[in-house]
């Protein structure tokens, strides 16, 4: 039998936060290490330009993360690393995609509602896109399965319904993918509101900050019992405290700096292994990971792509 693909893919829009990590990353390892799954994750370079970014700086951005992903524990010997600009067949395949997907439904997503209302001033036809390429980073490789945290969910939904529409119309044999959760599928912004996300600063705690970073992050976070946002960090970290600091709030002498103290401590020695990996990387290897994941990864999708411009009827 042959194996299910993964795909999944980050923004480089930013360096990695725990957020990131454990909705994601943490995914992405697990599944890499079991023998029925074929991986491929890439950096969504393409996805980042939706949302005003840096160009001096864009290239560095695409190899940090990379950097991550390898510090994280990402093997290019187990899962194909790459760069979604460097396999062009992913835009090609939105075309043809977006053929059979309407504005209408494209406009109604939670997802492009939230960007507009953030960046009133970029409402691109990328951006309205964006579902459209996500679906296409997926089928390029057939994926059955996508390791994202919750917010993704809508991006899914569309993707399936995409699959779904090109196999009636066409007879192609797409799989409606679904998403792989974890644990951490949702982690909140350590002020309380909305989820960690790299734009929204005082929001997260990168997967490079050192301890001292972490405590000082920490301190700002609100103690309002009506915000989880520390408990929810305690359980992901610290789970076997979790009872004895719910206990503390419920008799009303929780000590909240022993709780953020000891977060700190048990956040610092999960990123510590990632961050001394990281500092060893060259970007020479860096470089060739990049080079070998784009060849090995358009192998695949440039066969999708043919397969769909012949069921679609379009000259080959
Ligand atoms: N807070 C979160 N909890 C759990 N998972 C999360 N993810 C993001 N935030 C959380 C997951 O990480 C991956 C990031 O993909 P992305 O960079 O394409 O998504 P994003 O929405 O751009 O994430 P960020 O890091 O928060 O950046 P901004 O601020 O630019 O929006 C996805 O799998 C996502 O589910």
């Amino acid at each position: 039998m042959s194996k299910t693909r993964i795909l999944s893919g980050i923004r480089s829009s930013g360096r990695l936060h725990i957020g990131n990590y454990l909705g994601a990353v943490k995914g992405m390892l697990a599944l890499q290490e079991d023998s029925a799954y074929e991986t491929y994750y890439m950096v969504a370079d393409l996805h980042a330009l939706t949302t005003p970014y840096d160009k001096e700086k864009f290239a560095e951005e695409t190899r940090s993360v990379i950097k991550d992903y390898l510090a994280a524990g990402l093997d290019p010997e187990k899962s194909v690393l790459f760069v979604q600009s460097q396999v062009p067949e992913h835009v090609e395949l939105a075309y043809y995609f977006s053929t059979v997907t309407t504005l209408a439904k494209m406009t109604h997503l939670p997802t492009y509602k939230e960007k507009v209302k953030q960046l009133p001033d970029h409402v691109t036809m990328a951006l309205v896109n964006y579902p459209v390429l996500m679906a296409a980073d997926i089928l390029a490789y057939k994926a059955g399965l996508v390791p994202v945290g919750i917010d993704q969910e809508p991006h899914l939904e569309a993707a399936r319904e995409i699959a779904r529409r090109m196999n009636a119309d066409f007879g192609t044999d797409f799989p409606e993918p679904k998403r792989f959760a974890t644990k951490g599928e949702y982690v909140p912004s350590l002020s309380g509101e909305g989820k960690m996300s790299k734009s929204v600063e005082g929001s997260y705690i990168l997967l490079t900050d050192g301890l001292d970073e972490i405590r000082a992050k920490l301190a700002k976070a609100p103690t309002d019992e009506r915000v989880s946002n520390l408990f929810k960090l305690v359980e992901l970290f610290k789970h076997e405290r979790m009872e004895y600091y719910a206990a503390g709030q419920k008799r009303g002498d929780i000590r909240y700096s022993e709780l953020k103290e000891e977060l700190s401590l048990a956040i610092y020695e999960e990123l510590k292994p990632m961050q001394e990996k990281r500092n060893k990387l060259t970007d020479e290897y860096i470089d060739e990971v990049i080079k070998k994941g784009a060849e090995r990864a358009r192998k695949v999708a440039v066969e999708t792509v043919r397969e769909v411009k012949e069921k679609m009827g379009i000259l080959v």
